[in-house]
């Protein structure tokens, strides 16, 4: 009877009718799933249910508990709403309509460390909760995203299924699997959105240099287009080839109307905020996030255009050759931002004990997601080869990639220091590069003025772990700090 009962219930709940929402419900639709959808403004519901959802597996609901008696157990249900307090709500409205072993997916944005304190409460009322990273905005969510799930691994096995034939597929492959438990999979989806804004970010400055070159926007689209052929096949660079070619009402192009300030939502923030608070590296996505910030201050960089100087010189090279060689700067960068996004991960890994797979994590971002490419590919095969590889690179594939393209890089961020033209996610790319292969960085000198100024010891080269101080004016005590930390 029990049985019987569950067959006419839904398979799947989704609260968000908005554009995340009603296009993942009609995916799930599509591959034969029932769903039951509500949002917090019902009318929402009847007028999806009239018009996008008319005819397919959707029901609709005219409240929580409504919702909750439409489910077949155990309940499974989507959050797709607004990231914050509005999770937290939704999750107190349908606690007292849920049973033990009920599984809650928040596919929102949700910063990580709200996820990991949600999965842990809820783990105590036996409420198993999900995490869900969820890319490829309304067009990912329609027809194939990128899933990152994490939380409550026990609730794998229920919504497995549901995921995995509605996610993008690569090589036959869907872009989603198990992240790891509580906050990994919306801390990896964090980090999938900070490698956007750097694949972005370095995509504009290549920008930046064709326009100081002087070719014309058509010879820039072609450019992307053969670009977009090789190694740099991606959605971003072939989405950039598009944008080049759109022409307005009025037949000219669209692009150089449109004022240059980015905003932003604060995904990249929290990729750099955390790649702080974990002390990696991840310069690239810092740097993109404060590009993005630099465009914001759009008056003052008005003013400043008339008052401060820059070099006043231009392009005189081999145009050609030098195309070449931003495509190569564009790649190496790439590598390096990537490359710092896994460090990330795999810091951020050891601290929270996740048992995170890169190459599998490599895969999610093959397909559906913003960042989709070619290179993911590379990637995933770089981490199955070796899964503890301590960075991609020093992968056989990237550190051939790096040796072809390090002469054109160079030049490049040479040339835009020249000519005045800003690249600071390619240089810093660089200058992580050279650091990141530098035996000898000059923090010997730093040991030595913090001891110097603070007396905060520092160690010997061959006596690691030995720490001694200097008093280094003759006119200092010979007593080390040990809570000072500048
Ligand atoms: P929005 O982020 O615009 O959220 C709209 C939904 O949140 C509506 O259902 C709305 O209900 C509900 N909502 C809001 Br707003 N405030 C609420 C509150 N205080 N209490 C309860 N419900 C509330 O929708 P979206 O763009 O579809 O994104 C959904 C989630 O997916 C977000 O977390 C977003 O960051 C994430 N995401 C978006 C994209 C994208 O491309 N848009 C891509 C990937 C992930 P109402 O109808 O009653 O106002």
């Amino acid at each position: 009877m029990l049985h019987i009962l569950n067959l006419l219930k839904g398979d799947i709940g989704l609260i968000g009718l908005a554009v995340m929402g009603q296009n993942l419900i009609l995916n799930i639709a599509d591959h034969g799933f029932t769903v039951v959808a509500f949002n917090r403004t019902v009318e929402k519901v009847h007028s999806f249910l009239a018009n996008e959802a008319k005819g397919k597996r959707i029901i609709g609901a005219e409240s929580i508990a409504d919702l909750a008696s439409k489910l077949k157990a155990p309940r499974r249900i989507i959050l797709l709403v607004k990231a914050g307090p509005a999770v937290d709500s939704f999750i107190d409205q349908l606690l007292p309509h849920l049973e033990k072993g009920d599984i809650i997916i928040d596919g929102g944005n949700s910063e990580y460390q709200d996820t990991e304190r949600r999965s842990k409460d809820l783990a105590v009322k036996g409420i198993r909760f999900v995490g869900s990273g969820v890319s490829g905005g309304e067009e990912g969510a329609r027809y194939g995203p990128s899933l990152m799930p994490g939380g409550n691994k026990e609730a794998w096995p229920y919504i497995k299924d549901i995921f995995q034939s509605i996610a993008a597929k690569a090589d036959g492959q869907p872009c989603c699997d198990w992240v790891g438990n509580d906050g990994a999979g919306h801390f990896v989806k964090m980090v999938h959105n900070g490698i956007e804004y750097g694949d972005m970010q370095l995509i504009g400055e290549v920008y930046h240099l064709m326009l100081a070159l002087g070719i014309s926007q058509e010879e820039m689209a072609n450019t992307f287009a053969e670009w977009n052929k090789g190694e740099l096949d991606s959605f971003l660079i072939d989405i950039t080839k598009d944008i080049l070619k759109y022409k307005d009402t009025d037949g000219q192009y669209l692009l150089p109307k449109i004022r240059d300030t980015a905003g932003q939502k604060g995904t990249g923030k929290w990729t750099a905020i955390a790649a702080l608070n974990y002390g990696i590296p991840v310069t690239l996505i810092g740097e993109a996030v404060f590009s993005r910030c630099l465009s914001a201050l759009k008056d003052e960089r008005q003013n400043a255009s008339k008052v401060l100087p820059g070099p006043n010189a231009k392009f005189s090279g081999d145009k050609k050759k030098f195309l070449e060689e931003i495509r190569q700067a564009l790649y190496a960068s790439k590598i390096v931002s990537y490359a710092q996004g896994f460090m990330l991960l795999r810091e951020a890994a050891k601290v929270h004990n996740w048992e995170l797979d890169y190459g599998a994590i490599a895969l999610m971002w093959r397909g559906g997601c913003i960042i989709r490419s070619v290179f993911l590919g590379q990637i995933k095969k770089a981490f199955d080869k070796d899964p503890n590889l301590k960075s991609l690179l020093i992968a056989p594939f990237f550190l051939d990639a790096l040796t072809k393209a390090q002469t054109g890089w160079r030049n490049v961020v040479a040339t835009g220091v020249t000519l005045g033209i800003p690249t600071p996610a390619l240089a810093t790319a660089l200058a992580f590069y050279d650091g990141y292969r530098s035996e000898r960085l000059p923090a010997n000198l730093l040991q030595a003025q913090r001891d110097y100024f603070g007396a905060h010891t520092y160690e010997l080269l061959g006596q690691e772990g030995k720490f001694v101080h200097t008093n280094w004016t003759g006119h200092g005590g010979n007593v080390s700090a040990s809570t000072y930390i500048a």
